[in-house]
Formats: structure tokens, C-alpha cells, sequence
């Protein structure tokens, strides 16, 4: 790209995208953490945003700089910004109880590390609720190399799960009443589909499965009612991104939702997927793909019509959807598709078809819950749970082939994405490294991790132990770990990692993707190596906001190590009052 396309791609992207942060000198940021007013078609209320705006900041970093970054809190509580997918010293992280005390009201925090690696990553708090609240904003890292893919146009596309409740209280609701915001309770007109299509004791059998786990088929999603935004904005606001026909323009999707999955697509393009986590992947090119909460993908569109085209993420559930546009001249806009029906869990999902999964604890003590196998008295049903026929979704269009083919994703067919008009859908298998990060080698040991909750009470686990009951787990400094996840609940978890990166097993030995969060479909079992390169002490959770509160999280200590690495940071670096 050249200099002057470069500039205008910024001015544009800074006329409709950005409320940009000015750097003092080079490496020199600020940032003010604010109430600020939130304003979307559905609601209107008083969030947290930072430089006093709800549209998300994007700090603009250079690869090989060191940044100092002042962070000054004016809110009336106590704040922190954690670096999402940096690494960095630990001190620097931002995790109030691991990496430092917080940032307290009135305060200016500075922050300061080496950029050590380039791409689209995140910020946001890690404070309470203040990331759902709005507390978040975007980093693009320029490499100090060249980018191996080219692009005319470079636009970030943030998207959110902005509600009318704040956090606390939706946390106060879940507590209460696990399927508060769940509104796609089945009915009893269901249930006389169900009998109706699959005879009334394989209904009834299903009923009475479901219960047994005490959840239900809906639970695809635990939060709804919110409203999508991309960089800010609702579907009729319409965030517009511009190009000239022809261009190549770089889309850098984030997901900063508390809790929605999206699955993006833009039709009438195909999307060549680039970067998956700030780091390259060998381009793709798909249809469809399904953002985990708090992953990143860069893809590169070339729209060569001179004419509108839809930028659409439908919530993984199906109860909502952000739009944007990307159009020749503001103002535009192309059709919006309709939401598609929701997927419904089955007990194909959970493993029952095959038997291999049969731990479906869902309570936090003592015995497990009998299997749904067993109750199922009904050889039909299990005949018919093979062939996927309990996906409510197809059953209306007769005979659905089996499509659990994707390890990724649920085993069954309700939860495995489909493309819209049969397209490419991106799975974790199509990701190779651009370039291996690390020299491959064999794991020195393996340590599992059970997903694990207790949906009735809403307590999400690791190893049927919520955090403030858990030991840290502790790691040598220098050995390689391989952890495996094995997802015991019917929700789909973003397993996130600080400090170090996670390289997602999906059989392609030393091509293996690097990333920073690795989603787990429900009952499925996912590997992921770690090179344990970072002393200190770090966070290890879901990402979910609601599922890290209740429990599934981990203190992660790092042995060992380079003296003075982080022995010798002060506990509380760089802290001055005032601002
Ligand atoms: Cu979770």
C-alpha cells in the first residue's frame, strides 16, 4: 500500500471509525477512563467508556517501541486495563489481585512495556463488570516488517453486546434465576412438536434428559436482550466503512462482547482470513466464520461492484445481530439479511451419541447425575439422536445428514455452523501459522482442565472447583504444558491465558495456530501447548464475563525463570496520583 493510500485509509478510518488517541511523542499515550452517556436505537443509559466516548478507542502501536501508556481514572470506583493478547511483563497486566492493586478513583496509572509483536489485540478492564459496562477499545500493532498480504484500506471492526442492565446487575439476575435473560424457553407448544415428530415417549425421554442436567436446549446462550454494536454503533446507526472498487480492505474483526459469539459474514464477498489472534494464519478464504468472545480475525474482502455490501454477525443463538456496511460513498446500504433459525442443543451435542464423554456433572458435589444415556430408556430415540434428527432447525426440511464432522465444534448437529447457501464456514482446522512462533517439540506434561458448572445455581468451574476455592496452578519456567480441556457443560467456553501465547492443537504440528483464547465447544475435548516463557504470576479464564465471575477462573504462577525478570519489578510500578 502506498504512503498516500495509507493516509487517506487513516483519515477515513479516523472520520468514521475512530475516536483516535494523540500520542505526546512517539510511545507516549493517555487515556481517561469516563461515565459516559450510551446511546443505541434500544436504550439509552450511562456506561463507562474511555476518552469520554462510547466509540471505542484504538491505540495505534509500532512493533519494537516501548510505550508508556498514563491511564487516569475518573470514575468514583477503582479501574485497570488489562492488554489483551500482549505479552508483556506481568507487573504490566493489569489484573487487580494477580498483576498490581488496581487503578484507584482519581488516579493516574502508568504503564509501561516493550511492543514485542504486532496485529489486532484488545484492551479492556478487568475490574468487575466494567468491561460489559463498556470499558473497552482496540489495539492495531504495525509490524516492523512487511505484512505478508496486501491491503488498500485497513479498518477496525469492534464488536460489542451492549445491554440495558449493568453488569453487576445482570450478574445479580443470573444468580437469581439462571435463564432470567433467556427468552427462547420452550413452550408446551413445543413439546407437541416434539411428541408430534418424534413420538411422545422420546419426547417425554428428551424432556426428562434435559432436566436431569438441569438445563435446557436453549442454552445456547445465557445473556440475552442486548443490542450488537460494531465500533459503537447499532444496526441503524450503521458503521460505514468506504472503498473504491477494486480495493483490498482489510477488516480487523474483535470481539469485545461480555458474552455473545458471532458468526460474521458479508454477502456477496468472500472473506480471505489472515490473522487469527494478531498472528498470521496462511490466508484462507471463507464464507462464514464464528468469532469466540475475545478473539480477534483479520480478513481481507476486495468488493469490485460499485455498490453497497452487509457487514452481518449474527449472535451465535440467533437473538440478535450487529450490521455495518462497506460502500463506495456514505449513506449506502445493502440488504440485511434475516437472523436464522436458533440452533438447539441436542443430546448428540453432549456426547451421548457417543458415549465417550460420560462425566455430565452438572452439580458442584457429590454424585454424578445419571446419565442422559440411561434415562433414555427409548432405543428409538438413540436411533434417532444419531442421525441428528433432534435438530429442531432442520427437521421441518425432512432427512439431515450427520454433521458432526468438525471436531471444533459440538459432535452433534445442532451447534455445528453451517454457512448461509452451503458456503465455506471457517473451522480452527483451516488455521496454519504463517510462521511457527516456536520451535516444535513434545509437551513435558499434559494437565487436563474440566469445564465444568453447575447451571441451576450459575457456578462455572475448572475441575468442579470455582476460583475462590482453587489452588494456582503452578508452571516451571521453561517446560512446555499441554492442556487439555474437556467441556463437561452444554456452553461453549473462551479459555483465555495471559501472558503467554496458546497454540491450539488442530494436527498440524509445528503449523499449529497461535493464539490467545481457544473456544470449547460443548462436549467436546480441545488440546492447546503452551511454551512457559513468562515468569510472574497470571490469569487463566473464560472469557465469558458472567462464567469468570462465577468461578471459571485460575491463578496461573510461573516458576523460575530469568532473575530480575519479574523479581525485581516494584510491586506497584510507576504510580502517581493526580490527573
Ligand atoms: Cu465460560
Amino acid at each position: 500500500m502506498t504512503a498516500t493510500s495509507f493516509a487517506r485509509a487513516c483519515a477515513l478510518a479516523a472520520a468514521f471509525t475512530v475516536s483516535s488517541v494523540t500520542a505526546a511523542s512517539a510511545g507516549d499515550y493517555s487515556i481517561t477512563v469516563d461515565r459516559v452517556a450510551l446511546e443505541t436505537g434500544d436504550f439509552a443509559k450511562t456506561a463507562i467508556g474511555y476518552n469520554g466516548s462510547s466509540t471505542p478507542t484504538i491505540l495505534r502501536f509500532k512493533e519494537g517501541e516501548e510505550v508508556t501508556i498514563a491511564v487516569t481514572n475518573n470514575l468514583a470506583e477503582d479501574t485497570s486495563i488489562h492488554w489483551h493478547g500482549l505479552i508483556l511483563p506481568y507487573r504490566q497486566d493489569g489484573v487487580p489481585g494477580i498483576s498490581f492493586d488496581g487503578i484507584k478513583p482519581g488516579e493516574t496509572f502508568t504503564y509501561r512495556f516493550p511492543i514485542v509483536q504486532s496485529g489486532t489485540y484488545w484492551f479492556h478492564s478487568h475490574t468487575g463488570f466494567q468491561e460489559p459496562d463498556g470499558a473497552y477499545g482496540a489495539i492495531v500493532i504495525e509490524p516492523q516488517g512487511r505484512e505478508p498480504f496486501r491491503f488498500d484500506r485497513d479498518y477496525v471492526v469492534q464488536l460489542t453486546d451492549a445491554h440495558p442492565h449493568s453488569g453487576e446487575r445482570i450478574m445479580r439476575n443470573l444468580k437469581l434465576m439462571p435463564d432470567y435473560y433467556n427468552r427462547q424457553q420452550r413452550t408446551f407448544l413445543d413439546f407437541l412438536n416434539d411428541s408430534r415428530d418424534q413420538g411422545l415417549s422420546a419426547a417425554l425421554a428428551d424432556r426428562s434428559a434435559w432436566g436431569e442436567m438441569r438445563m435446557m436446549p436453549t442454552d445456547v446462550e445465557d445473556l440475552q436482550g442486548f443490542t450488537p454494536l460494531i465500533n459503537g454503533q447499532d444496526p441503524a446507526q450503521n458503521w460505514t466503512g468506504l472503498f473504491e472498487p477494486g480495493e483490498r480492505v482489510r477488516l480487523r474483526f474483535i470481539n469485545s462482547s461480555a458474552m455473545t459469539y458471532f458468526d460474521i459474514r458479508i454477502p456477496g464477498l468472500q472473506m480471505t482470513v489472515v490473522q487469527a489472534d494478531g498472528n498470521n494464519v496462511q490466508p484462507v478464504t471463507v464464507d462464514e466464520l464464528r468469532i469466540a468472545v475475545a478473539e480477534t480475525y483479520d480478513v481481507i474482502v476486495r468488493p469490485t461492484e460499485d455498490r453497497a455490501y452487509t457487514v452481518f454477525a449474527e449472535s451465535m443463538g440467533r437473538t440478535a445481530f450487529a450490521r455495518g456496511t462497506l460502500a463506495p460513498r456514505s449513506g449506502m446500504e445493502a440488504e440485511v439479511p434475516d437472523l436464522r433459525e436458533p440452533p438447539l442443543l441436542t443430546m448428540a451435542d453432549m456426547g451421548m451419541a457417543h458415549g465417550e464423554h460420560g462425566s455430565m456433572d452438572h452439580g458442584s458435589s457429590g454424585p454424578r447425575a445419571p446419565q442422559p444415556t440411561h434415562t433414555m430408556a427409548d432405543g428409538t430415540m438413540m436411533q434417532g439422536m444419531n442421525h441428528g434428527t433432534m435438530d429442531h432447525g432442520a427437521m421441518g426440511h425432512g432427512a439431515m445428514p450427520m454433521a458432526g464432522t468438525d471436531p471444533f465444534y459440538a459432535p452433534g448437529s445442532g451447534l455445528t455452523p453451517q454457512a448461509a447457501d452451503g458456503g465455506k464456514f471457517l473451522s480452527y482446522a483451516d488455521l496454519k501459522a504463517q510462521k511457527p512462533l516456536y520451535e516444535h517439540r513434545d509437551a513435558t506434561r499434559e494437565i487436563e482442565l474440566r469445564l465444568t458448572g453447575n447451571m441451576e445455581r450459575y457456578i462455572w468451574s475448572i475441575n468442579d472447583v470455582k476460583y475462590s476455592d482453587a489452588e494456582p496452578i503452578r508452571l516451571q519456567y521453561g517446560e512446555r504444558v499441554r492442556f487439555k480441556f474437556v467441556n463437561e457443560t452444554m456452553m461453549t467456553h473462551p479459555m483465555h491465558l495471559h501472558g503467554m501465547w496458546s497454540i491450539l492443537d488442530v494436527g498440524q504440528g509445528k503449523w499449529n495456530p497461535v493464539k490467545h483464547v481457544v473456544s470449547v465447544a460443548p462436549g467436546t475435548t480441545l488440546y492447546m501447548e503452551t511454551e512457559v516463557d513468562a515468569p510472574g504470576e497470571w490469569a487463566f479464564h473464560c472469557h465469558l464475563s458472567y462464567h469468570m465471575d462465577s468461578g471459571m477462573f485460575r491463578k496461573v504462577i510461573v516458576e523460575g525463570g530469568p532473575a530480575g525478570k519479574s523479581a525485581d519489578l516494584p510491586a506497584v510500578p510507576q504510580q502517581t496520583t493526580g490527573g
